[in-house]
């Protein structure tokens, strides 16, 4: 017999399988909330623990479990994997690229250190290990358009050398110890919560400055053209990817991505559902970041292996932001 828990089928013979128990670093960032809802609602709400160090707000208090995690303490670290019985660790305890240039020495204890204590947690409980890795990866050195899995990384921030660092690590890891460590290379995500010191963020930014006030100002040039893709695909990615079973799997890192566009080409597009705005150009250092990074990712490897395929191309993505923005704005 085939029976349902939370929308997920558990098959047969009375083997009931449990559903993973869920620890979330960084849960207040970018991604960790709307990854906790996603997760929820498949796993079930008390099986999803969203942790950081700040206080978080009541909506988020009241949409699931949610601890204090410094991922900086071990001790405290293997205390909540202990009590809470956890089976799986995403990882998303990180300072992005342009945030970590203005301060190195915390994106080296955050994204390095950190890192060194969430693998070595997972190696001693046995836990499956999601972190993600990104665009920012790669560098001048790296071919640009398409950028397969694997070639050469060399990249020029302490984001991209932190996040080398932590793919080749959990390879490492893996053949080693036989830790079950899974990294997708994300591209710039897009989601309605506010950007946090992101080089991909204008993608975000835009839709907050034009409905606000009808006009943005953008740091990178007009035909910057980054991989990017909208957060409900990022979110599905690494849900399937965590739960592909390990005999499809390759390798331990894949590149995914949904699209590639400049932000000329994203005015245009958003000019169909906005009224008249003004867009103008004021490039920074984050343009000498975006000039290091892929323009076009390759990730035939994820579609071949675990049949990744995107979802939201870049029409649907302009619709689901307007309407998002719009309605966190209200
Ligand atoms: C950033 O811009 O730093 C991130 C990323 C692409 O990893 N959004």
């Amino acid at each position: 017999s085939v029976f349902t828990i939370n929308s997920r089928k558990y098959s047969s013979n009375l083997q009931i399988k449990k559903p993973p128990k869920i620890l979330i670093t960084g849960g207040l960032g970018q991604l960790g909330v709307e990854c906790a809802k996603y997760l929820r609602g498949k796993y079930g709400r008390e099986n999803v623990l969203l942790s950081d160090i700040i206080k978080p707000t009541t909506e988020v208090f009241n949409d699931g479990p949610y601890i204090f995690a410094d991922i900086l303490d071990f001790k405290g670290l293997q205390k909540i994997v202990v009590n809470h019985r956890v089976d799986w660790l995403i990882h998303f305890s990180a300072l992005l690229s342009a945030i970590g240039e203005q301060n190195v020495p915390l994106a080296v204890r955050v994204n390095i250190e950190g890192m060194h204590n969430v693998i070595e947690l997972a190696k001693q409980y046995g836990l499956r290990i999601f972190v993600p890795s990104t665009i920012g990866a790669f560098g001048p050195d790296s071919p640009r358009n398409p950028t397969p899995n694997i070639t050469v990384q060399r990249p020029r921030t302490i984001y991209g050398v932190s996040k080398v660092h932590a793919e080749l690590l959990g390879e490492y890891y893996y053949y080693k110890f036989g830790l079950d460590f899974r990294c997708l290379r994300f591209p710039g995500v897009i989601s309605s919560d506010p950007p946090g010191g992101g080089t991909t963020d204008y993608a975000i930014a835009i839709f907050h400055d034009v409905i606000r006030k009808g006009r943005y100002e953008c740091y990178l040039k007009p035909d910057t053209m980054l991989p990017m893709m909208h957060v409900r695909d990022a979110l599905r990615a690494l849900s399937e990817y965590l739960e592909a079973p390990n005999e499809m799997l390759q390798r331990r890192v894949y590149n995914v991505t949904s699209m590639s566009f400049t932000p000329e080409e994203l005015a245009d597009r958003m000019v169909k559902h906005l009224p008249e705005f003004q867009i103008t150009y004021k490039p920074d250092s984050r343009q000498e970041i975006a000039d290091s990074w892929p323009q076009v990712f390759d990730d035939s490897e994820a579609r071949r292996d675990w049949n990744w395929k995107p979802q939201v191309d870049l029409d649907d993505l302009v619709k689901l932001m307007v309407k998002e923005v719009k309605e966190k704005i209200a």
